[in-house]
């Protein structure tokens, strides 16, 4: 590729080159046949705009607020684990950038720099990504380091009672190299020569026994709001609001769960439907442009949240990669707010996006 990279997929393209294979694959694979990888990303091609003219757009502002908390952008760094695979300074680097571009990071439990060493290294808004593990007192123990630390929220991910089957991951027999907040809390140690040493790890350390009244249990041992991170359906949506939760992140883990399960663009209306406004929704999955940022608001998503794209930034140019990638995907939202018509996020509604199955009638 000459010169700079101009979008996202340069950039994948860049980590492509940066990478040793095992961790490219680890980043980039999803589960089985990986069905649910391509549509996540082909289901935001599906959906087109219904642009309005003669709108001033002379001042374009697409800033906005998640829990209270003001951000430049609907445009969060989701959690996703062990950065330093990526870049030797790992989720710190990740972390600046978040702290730059004025939004916020959550920290995946499985990172390869501690809650306190994040939270040291910049001023960014910190949510802290949960697994809930057979040890409870390891759980607790977590969040209870989070909050100590100034992380704002819980993330609980809940599409993890095992983990899916990254058939990449398998074949390279994928080390468990850099999970640094474990470190005095429990061994990370796999035994297994065969196969991935992730999937041996999750099945010997996540409760895979985790049921809605233990959200109860998490409530009781934190202050901090918690968001359930993995609801796909309308009637997991309903459950999650009637236990508490100050948020829900429609997602399918990055598509390395359960293969075959929708794109998450496809299912956010059922899921914000189901809500009813009662607590805020927001999407990860897929999102590569500020276009595909746009249609998610316009059905209902109160920011998106980028996995892969901070990753491919963070592999290319560390920091600076980061703060490319979110800079890029606000450049490209703030284009297609002023080409739509919408001076702000408030202006962008549902009547700005056209799904493929939409007749034209149902649309009045
Ligand atoms: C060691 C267990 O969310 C992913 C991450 C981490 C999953 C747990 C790994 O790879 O999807």
């Amino acid at each position: 590729m000459e010169g700079e990279p101009v979008n996202v997929n340069e950039f994948q393209e860049l980590a492509r080159q940066a990478l040793p294979k095992m961790h490219y694959d680890y980043y980039t694979g999803g589960a089985e046949d990986q069905y649910t990888l391509k549509e996540n990303v082909e289901a935001f091609r599906r959906i087109t705009f219904r642009p309005r003219m003669l709108v001033d757009v002379s001042r374009i502002d697409f800033s906005t607020t998640v829990l209270g908390y003001n951000i430049s952008a609907p445009i969060m760094i989701a959690p996703s684990g062990l950065h330093k695979l990526a870049h030797p300074e790992g989720e710190i680097a990740t972390a600046r950038a978040a702290a730059v571009s004025n939004t916020i990071m959550v920290l995946s439990s499985m990172s390869s720099c501690t809650i306190e060493e994040v939270a040291s290294s910049c001023n960014a808004v910190r949510f802290f990504q949960l697994y809930v593990y057979k040890s409870r007192d390891v759980s607790a123990q977590l969040v209870q380091r989070a909050e100590r630390n100034g992380y704002k929220a819980i993330v609980l991910t809940v599409d993890v009672p095992r983990l899916g089957r990254r058939e990449a991951d398998i074949k390279s027999k994928m080390i468990l190299l850099q999970i640094k907040n474990f470190e005095g809390l429990s061994s990370t140690k796999v035994d297994n020569d065969d196969g991935s040493k992730l999937e041996a790890f999750a099945k010997r350390t996540f409760d895979d026994s985790l049921c809605w009244r233990d959200i109860g249990w998490l409530r009781s041992i934190t202050k901090l709001p918690i968001l359930i991170k993995g609801v796909l359906t309308r009637e997991d949506a309903i459950k999650a609001v009637e236990v508490g939760v100050a948020g829900i992140v429609v997602s399918n883990h990055g598509a390395r769960q359960l293969d075959y399960t929708p794109a998450t663009i496809t299912v956010l209306e059922e899921v914000v439907h189901a809500v009813g406004g009662k607590v805020p929704v927001f999407l990860d999955g897929g999102v590569r442009r500020g276009t595909d940022v746009f249609k998610a608001l316009a059905l209902g998503a109160q920011a998106v949240l980028i996995g892969r794209p901070a990753i491919y930034g963070l592999a290319a140019k560390g920091e600076y990669g980061v703060r490319k990638v979110i800079q890029m995907l606000k450049d490209e939202l703030e284009l297609t707010m002023a080409l739509s018509g919408c001076p702000s996020v408030k202006d962008i509604t549902r009547s700005h996006v056209r799904t493929q199955h939409e007749k034209f009638h149902s649309m009045l």
